[in-house]
């Protein structure tokens, strides 16, 4: 059986905990309870020629990345990076933190996910500083825990990267 360990990585509440949620519950809720240590589900994703369990390290969010527990990355083989659309500030958070992983673990593959689209408003990150870094080849997905929006896409994307 394929078994792919995935770690959850960004910023404080940018929505890490409600993605997972959504993904393997298929529920959200507006209620914040913030992540203490590390917390791990298990899903199994279909694609079109195996079935992969993606183990998926849930993990608190670190705004002061030097606090940040670099050891609960060890033996992972991909990431989804977590940035909040409405603080652009979370953006650096969650790249810098991939850049931290990468000195320490080496490059594995990742989605980004730059999660409460729901809130259009109150975006905060442009178009072109998205278009920019898909040209750069980043793959990028605009989520919504709230609604759904392109969560299962960003799963199915990193189970089909770390199991190629
Ligand atoms: N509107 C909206 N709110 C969201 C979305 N995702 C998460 N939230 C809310 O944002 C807050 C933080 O969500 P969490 O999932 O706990 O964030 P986290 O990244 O796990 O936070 P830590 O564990 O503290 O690092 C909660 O109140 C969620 O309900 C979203 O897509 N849209
Ligand atoms: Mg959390």
């Amino acid at each position: 059986m394929l078994q792919k360990k995935i770690c959850m990585l960004g910023g404080f509440a940018v929505g890490k905990t409600s993605l997972v949620r959504r993904f393997v519950q298929s529920i959200f809720s507006e209620t914040y309870l913030t992540t203490v240590g590390v917390k791990i589900d298990k899903k199994s994703v279909v694609l079109s020629d195996k079935t992969v369990d993606l183990i998926l390290w849930d993990l608190a969010g670190e705004d002061d990345i030097g606090s940040f527990r670099l050891s609960y990355v060890r033996g992972a083989t991909g990431l989804v990076l977590v940035a909040d659309g409405t603080r652009a500030a979370t953006l650096t958070v969650a790249l810098t933190l991939r850049e931290r992983t990468e000195a320490e673990f080496g490059a594995m593959p990742f989605v980004l996910l730059l999660n409460k689209s729901d809130l259009a408003d109150q975006w905060t990150i442009s178009d072109d500083a998205i278009n920019e870094m898909r040209q750069s080849g980043y793959q990028i997905y605009l989520t919504s825990a709230l609604s759904g929006e392109s969560v299962d896409d960003a799963f199915i994307q990193l189970a089909s990267l770390v199991s190629k």
